[in-house]
């Protein structure tokens, strides 16, 4: 845990606002205004408090207890397997989807990342990082689909010596006036490209944020930094899945840009576009409007978010129809 900070300096008389920049277990590494670091407990047992909560606090007997979470602007929340929706970022403005040529790119789950950032809502990116390995250029063009319902993606390399080649330049310009929560699988590089983007890593390896497996470096917890150029960045850890949010996610769209744009025209206000007939969603992939694959995971997001509302309690499926 953090040592050079004023973490064990003393508690402040009167109630403070501070930002959540990462939380270990129950342990929160808070920043205040002024910029100095203080560690914290969250009251009450089920508060939820995430990276780049703002939260109010108050000292009792030795320790600082964060009573109360400021209303949130934004957050990302995914969903568990029983449909139930977790926090797990607050206060951002954009999504990065980091994918690399290795490992492998899971291109249902970039979709799905779209999904919670169109549903949130915040910008998104696509960062394609090791952009110097020679499999590169096969996965660029791979990413082309996403030009059509205009992702922009972001070719990077945060080992390439040349700094063109490694296209930072672009990247940084990207996280500007932002707060950017960088996602993905794990090994694709957020924390590499985190650490290009910012001298305050002093703590990035340190106990609670990093664990060593198979030989290397893996996050564990969310990290919030300011970027030296301007600009806020969140590590957070690499994951195999994601399901975004039942609540958060728009109910005939899912958050598919190419779907909210053809929606309207279906012949029924709340298709599903599955299986419904005079349906325009389809009818764009007949044509080749639509991507197929992008079809093909709006479908499985729509059958999965199917499943998981079937998983909540009655009276929250009451509450939505
Ligand atoms: N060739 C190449 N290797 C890279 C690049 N960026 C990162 N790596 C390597 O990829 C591995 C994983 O990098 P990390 O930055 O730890 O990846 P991560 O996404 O933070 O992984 P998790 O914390 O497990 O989610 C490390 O061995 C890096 O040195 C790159 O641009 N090119
Ligand atoms: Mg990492
Ligand atoms: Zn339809």
């Amino acid at each position: 845990m953090e040592t050079d900070c004023k973490l064990h300096g003393l508690l402040p008389t009167k109630p403070l606002i501070a930002e959540v920049i990462a939380t270990y277990g129950r342990h929160l590494l808070l920043r205040d205004a002024a910029g100095e670091r203080r560690m914290a407990r969250p009251m009450g047992r089920h508060m939820e408090i995430v990276c780049g909560d703002r939260v109010q606090c108050r000292a009792e007997s030795d320790e600082l207890l964060a009573e109360s979470i400021l209303p949130r602007d934004s957050f990302l929340r995914r969903s568990t397997l029983r449909g139930r929706s977790e926090p797990l970022a607050a206060n951002l403005s954009q999504l990065a989807v980091i994918v690399a040529p290795v490992p492998a790119p899971d291109l249902f789950l970039i979709d799905r990342y779209l999904c919670a950032a169109a549903s949130a809502p915040m910008h998104a990116v696509i960062v394609l990082n090791k952009c110097e390995l020679p499999t590169a250029a096969a996965v660029r063009q791979e990413l082309e689909q996403y030009a059509a319902p205009g992702y922009e993606v972001l070719s990077v390399s945060a080992v390439a010596s040349n700094e063109v080649t490694a296209g930072l330049a672009p990247l940084r310009r990207a996280l500007l006036d932002q707060t950017t929560i960088m996602v993905g699988q794990s090994g694709v590089g957020k924390s590499s490209l985190t650490r290009l983007v910012t001298s305050d890593t002093a703590d990035i390896a340190v106990g609670g944020l990093m664990r060593e497996e198979e030989g290397r470096h893996t996050t564990t917890a969310s990290r919030l930094y300011d970027c030296d150029a301007g600009g806020r960045i969140i590590d957070s850890p690499g994951v195999r899945d994601f399901a975004p949010a039942i609540d958060d996610l728009e109910r005939t769209t899912l958050g598919f840009r190419e779907v909210s744009a053809l929606a309207a025209q279906c012949r029924f206000q709340d298709c599903s576009h599955m299986q419904e007939p005079h349906c325009a969603v389809r009818a764009a992939v007949d044509s080749g409007a639509m991507h197929a694959r992008r079809y093909e995971s709006y479908r499985r997001l729509r059958r999965l978010y199917d499943e998981l509302w079937e998983k909540r309690p009655e009276r929250d499926r009451a509450a939505r129809r």
